[in-house]
């Protein structure tokens, strides 16, 4: 009998262990001064590594691009856009001040600033990040060119323009008719695209989970652990409780058969930790696996990949109590209200690259009037932080989305029935 073949699934778990297992062999050599590891860390792995997330980035913008214009133009009629965008954008806050609201309340449990020897913490120095005033994110929805949004990658501002053209190709029909051919061609053509890029996933996972593991820096660790627990615990409290209670509420389905499924693109943001990357992977899985209708994906992925970070804002709400302990400072209530609305606002304006979480932590900082030094101390840990986060980061578009799907009738229920979990591309 033909030996069964390993779904994509099981190679992407298979590389992430192998390479974090070598990542952390390596790193007792790299060590010890080994310049061979080194180099092959610094050379091969990071070339790799960096090289598959940049095809999973180069793809982003002209899929994301063409799949609204594609779903917007065959959206007939205005009142589902609206339906569909305003639903999101309620649960996507709902779920990230939640969120916020969590960590607060286990960090007040599990005290992760206590007893900190705060000179045995290793620091770097945050980067400051450049504040934007509510009306400024606000404008900066609406692009003053599109082709510089799409070549800066501005994400609202590509949804923005993508909106209004397919609408408006919609609402021409058959006299745009080649216009419209195009672009539903193209986007074939970018489905089929990630498709390819796909395959090369398991090899690009590993060498960039060797990367990151070799340069983790296990020093920075111990005096954080009690502050890394509390994230994580309030990362699985996000996804085993509120996320499945939400989706079973809102859909009926069954929570451990939707995870199975959605498990590589869980995978694909811990071994990324980037939102954005993710988005080609995250709309295929919905649409092939669970059966969300491509114009819903389309336009919530993307504006979740942005908008939506239930992850970071459950790392910035642990990192306030952090803070406030470690530097003995008494936080009032307003103060932690603030932090749920800072922490939201904060998410919406950050892109879903790595370490955007912890450079929006200036942010919420100064609005509490905890020192930034704070920030510093998270900075040596952040990866170990980012990959977390960014898989809640994620897996919140993604259930979101298909709750969204479901209210408005599109969600294809046959296709999550079907059975046989079968890698995402045939
Ligand atoms: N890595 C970011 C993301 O892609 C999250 C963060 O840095 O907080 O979602």
């Amino acid at each position: 009998a033909k030996r069964p073949k390993l779904n994509q699934t099981t190679w992407i778990l298979i590389s992430l262990i192998a390479g974090a297992l070598v990542g952390i062999i390596l790193s007792f050599f790299v060590h010890k001064g080994d310049v061979v590891s080194a180099y092959f860390i610094e050379g091969v792995c990071y070339v790799v590594g960096q090289g598959f997330v940049r095809l999973m980035q180069m793809i982003v913008v002209p899929l994301v691009f063409c799949s609204i214009v594609v779903g917007a133009a065959s959206m007939s009629d205005p009142k589902m856009l609206g339906k569909i965008g305003g639903g999101t954008i309620a649960m996507y806050l709902l779920t990230t001040a939640l969120a916020v609201l969590i960590a607060l309340g286990i960090s007040h449990l599990t005290n992760p600033g206590l007893g900190l020897d705060l000179d045995s913490v290793v620091r770097v120095t945050p980067k400051a990040a450049e504040n934007q005033t509510i009306q400024q994110v606000i404008l900066n929805i609406i692009p003053t060119n599109i082709f510089a949004g799409m070549a800066k990658g501005s994400m609202l501002q590509i949804i923005f323009f993508a909106l209004m053209l397919g609408f408006i190709l919609g609402h021409l029909g058959s006299k745009v008719g080649t216009v419209n051919r195009f672009f539903t061609q193209f986007n074939a053509v970018m489905m089929r695209m990630i498709s390819i890029i796909l395959k090369v996933a398991p090899i690009g996972i590993f060498f960039l989970m060797v990367r990151t593991f070799t340069n983790l820096g296990f020093t920075g660790v111990l005096p954080m652990l009690n502050f890394i627990l509390t994230v994580y615990l309030g990362l699985a409290i996000q996804l085993f409780i509120v996320y499945m209670l939400i989706l079973f509420i809102f859909t009926r389905i069954n929570p451990i058969h939707f995870l199975k499924k959605y498990i590589p693109v869980m995978l694909f943001a811990f071994t990324t930790s980037s939102s954005n990357a993710c988005i080609p992977l995250n709309m295929e899985t919905l649409e092939k696996r669970i059966g969300v209708h491509p114009k819903v994906a389309s336009f919530t992925i993307p504006l979740g990949a942005t908008i939506n970070m239930d992850g970071t804002a459950i790392m910035q709400g642990a990192a306030v109590v952090f803070a406030a302990q470690a530097f003995g400072i008494d936080l009032t209530t307003a103060a932690f209200l603030s932090v749920v609305v800072t922490a939201t606002a904060a998410s919406i304006g950050t892109a879903g690259v790595p370490g955007v979480g912890t450079i929006m932590l200036t942010m919420v900082f100064t609005t509490v009037g905890l020192p930034v030094e704070g920030v510093a101390m998270i900075m040596g840990i952040d990866r170990i932080l980012d990959m977390g986060r960014t898989v809640i980061n994620v897996t919140g578009d993604g259930v979101v989305t298909t709750c969204i799907a479901n209210a408005t009738g599109l969600l294809k229920r046959d296709v999550f029935k079907n059975d046989s979990i079968q890698a995402v591309n045939p």
